[in-house]
């Protein structure tokens, strides 16, 4: 088919290509991922251009280093979970994923939003002084350390310096969410055949986007190379969220209830 010929260096991810994908079609699907994206990646441009980055002053880093751990892992449960509402909305806007069964939807959600949220981190990661939009203003990694996440933190700020020097654009970040949303590999899926034909069109559809834009062969494997990274990332927090819990039972009960869902 078309494609193969116009990607002679197809990507191992895509050996097997539905036949159903024309250019054309891949287009119409990279442009409503892209929409959906735009509309629910809570910092817009021109947000983050009118933020112009301030950063938080050493007296204020140090009060929020001086907070009680209960205190900041309140506030930051309370971000992480406003900003997996964002990512619901996006999962509910990709083309075949409201006709997966609910059963396979809350798994998709479950197992991905958090990588879905560590990929949009890179539009709110400053590269220059290694921070991190954070209620407001830019933050350093010290910033969390009442947490007493130290290893989570700084392989959150690791993870974005790596994707910030990808420099993907919306259409990447757009079209990489989607792919890890539609893992056909999470555990208990019943329509798993389903999920990574999707997967699949949405793969081909992201490197269709990177020959068009004259981006390198590897920047795929790139990103895909983050993937593992990512996920290390997810059973750290996991494992934090654990032993907090045992620490501070009655404050973990009070996290917002989509944070103990997803992550309960
Ligand atoms: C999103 C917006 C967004 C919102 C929240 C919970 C814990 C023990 C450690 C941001 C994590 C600490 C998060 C809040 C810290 C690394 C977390 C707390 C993109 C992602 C972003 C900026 C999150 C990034 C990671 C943050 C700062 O659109």
């Amino acid at each position: 088919n078309g494609i193969q010929i116009l990607h002679p260096h197809t990507h191992a991810l895509l050996d097997h290509l539905p036949n159903d994908c024309s250019i054309t079609e891949l287009e119409r699907i990279t442009q409503s991922i892209v929409k959906s994206h735009l509309e629910t990646c809570q910092l817009s441009a021109e947000d983050m251009k009118r933020f112009t980055w301030v950063q938080y002053a050493p007296e204020e880093t140090r009060a929020f280093q001086n907070k009680s751990a209960e205190w900041m892992w309140q506030q930051c449960s309370h971000h992480i979970t406003n900003a997996i509402q964002y990512v619901v909305e996006f999962a509910k806007r990709i083309a075949g994923f409201m006709d997966l069964c609910q059963n396979d939807q809350i798994i998709l959600l479950k197992a991905g939003c958090l990588e879905v949220l560590l990929i949009r981190m890179c539009r709110a990661f400053n590269v220059n002084n290694s921070s991190i939009f954070f209620n407001g203003k830019l933050a350093p990694a010290q910033f969390f350390k009442a947490l007493g996440c130290d290893d989570l933190v700084s392989a959150v700020f690791d993870l974005g310096k790596g994707l910030s020097r990808l420099q993907l654009s919306d259409e990447e970040m757009a079209l990489f969410s989607a792919a890890v949303l539609l893992s056909p590999d999470r555990p208990w899926l019943t329509e798993g055949q389903k999920v990574q034909k999707l997967q699949e069109k949405v793969y081909l559809a992201l490197q269709h986007s990177l020959h068009k834009s004259g981006a390198f062969e590897e920047k795929l494997d790139k990103m895909v190379s983050k993937l593992p990274i990512m996920k290390s990332i997810c059973n750290l927090h996991a494992d934090k969220l654990e032993f907090f819990r045992l620490v501070h039972p009655e404050t973990a009960f009070s996290f917002p209830p989509l944070y103990r869902e997803v992550f309960g």
